[in-house]
């Protein structure tokens, strides 16, 4: 019945962690996926999110299916971190929010939402973009293609070609965008080019999809929500996904959001209608532990600075871990490829180390960055750095074999 069946290539992402897991070597570094670890190497558990489970425990109560959008309080608390309590939109019930399977999930739900409902239209991603992005959009159906983004040239943004191309695009187009701390390069737009970005988006009948998988790893909870707040504060009709899997520690719980941004209320209220009938279709409602531990965080004035204030301290331990490597590494990279690693942004650095030099790191070093040369700046902490620096050094040194 099988035997047609193709063997799976493998994730570019999820599958170099599965082969990292399994090396045995004791000084191996993982700089592939994009998690948080702290200094000690472990993922840590934030402590606003263990009490808040305590809290849970003691008060279990029973669990019945959660609606198919998602458990309330969850939903109205993501909105409100999302778009901010003040968000026009927001008070105006004009903004479709459902619980989603991560940013993943949002992601996927979305991309079958607007398969249906803009059955012509077709998707453009950043040159590069997260790998999934294609993935996911490909498998809803859409044909994907790329924006100009990234210039290797210069380890920054290629704005004024990302903007020519966009301007190309018919209208009804889906545009791919993240939010903040973009993955694999760690180049954001600023305020001034979002606003410039923003206002073609509206001028041209473009459908942004904003991704926010990393708020608040960039310049804060509210600053790196700009671009889904000036959106929303200029009246574009847009689809926001975000995760708590990063800024919560939670991956495992898959805690993330889709919100769209509607016309009025009632268009939201169709909206959240056909989102509801995709998640049916597909899983009928999601689960409801990692809503209720979010819910309570975010809603509960303690728990939520408590919450603010650890996330503050991983933002800062990824800033200090740019700067040693930058130090580190100062023997063997000069120029723009060594700054890069203090003025790129959020988990990841875009090495520009090829996929034979990145194949020789795993093989020689043990250290696991992607293929792409992405490192998750996350995973270095006090005792690896100088050895990751050490075997960047001598990959450069020595020709791919
Ligand atoms: N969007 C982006 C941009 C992103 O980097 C990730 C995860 C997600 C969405 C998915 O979020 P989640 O809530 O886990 O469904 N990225 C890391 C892990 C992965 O690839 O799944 C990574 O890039 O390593």
């Amino acid at each position: 019945m099988f035997e047609h069946i193709e063997a799976f290539p493998g994730d570019p992402i999820l599958s170099l962690n599965e082969s990292f897991q399994a090396d045995p070597r004791t000084d191996k570094v993982n700089l592939s996926i994009g998690i948080y670890f702290d200094d000690a190497g472990r993922l840590p558990v934030m402590r606003a999110v263990a009490q808040a489970e305590a809290d849970l425990l003691a008060d279990l109560g029973p669990r019945p299916y959660l609606p198919m959008a998602g458990n309330a309080a969850y939903r109205d608390a993501v909105q409100a971190l999302v778009f901010g309590e003040q968000c026009e939109a927001r008070k105006a019930g004009r903004i479709a929010t459902l619980q989603t399977l991560g940013g993943s999930g949002a992601l996927r739900v979305g991309a079958d939402f607007l398969r249906r409902a803009f059955p012509q239209a077709q998707v453009w991603i950043s040159d590069p973009s997260w790998e999934n992005h294609r993935v996911i959009f490909e498998r809803a159906g859409f044909a994907v293609h790329t924006y100009p983004y990234y210039d290797e040239a210069t380890g920054g943004l290629r704005f004024e070609a990302m903007l020519a191309a966009l301007r190309e695009l018919p209208r009804g187009s889906i545009v791919l965008l993240h939010a903040c701390c973009h993955n694999p390069t760690g180049v954001d737009l600023d305020q001034d080019q979002w606003r410039k970005v923003i206002a073609l988006l509206k001028a041209n009948g473009l459908l942004p999809f904003v991704d926010m998988a990393y708020q608040g790893f960039g310049a804060g909870l509210e600053a790196d929500a700009f671009a889904v707040r000036e959106l929303a504060a200029q009246e574009v009709p847009c689809l926001v996904a975000n995760s708590f899997s990063k800024n919560f520690s939670l991956y495992g719980e898959r805690c993330g959001g889709l919100s769209v941004v509607c016309r009025d209320a009632d268009e939201a209220g169709r909206v959240l209608g056909q989102l509801t009938g995709t998640v049916r279709a597909n899983y009928s409602n999601p689960p409801t532990h990692g809503a209720r531990v979010v819910a309570r965080v975010l809603t509960s004035p303690a728990l939520r600075e408590q919450w603010e204030e650890e996330l503050r301290a991983m933002c800062g331990r990824i800033a200090a871990m740019r700067g040693l490597i930058h130090d580190r590494l100062r023997a063997h990279v000069s120029g723009e490829a060594l700054s890069r690693y203090v003025t790129q942004r959020g988990m990841f650095t875009y090495t520009g180390l090829t996929a034979g030099q990145v194949d020789q790191l795993r093989d020689q070093h043990g250290v696991y960055l992607l293929r792409s040369g992405r490192m998750c700046v996350a995973g270095l902490n006090e005792r690896n750095v100088g050895a990751v620096a050490q075997a960047i050094g001598s990959v450069l040194a020595r020709p791919a074999a």
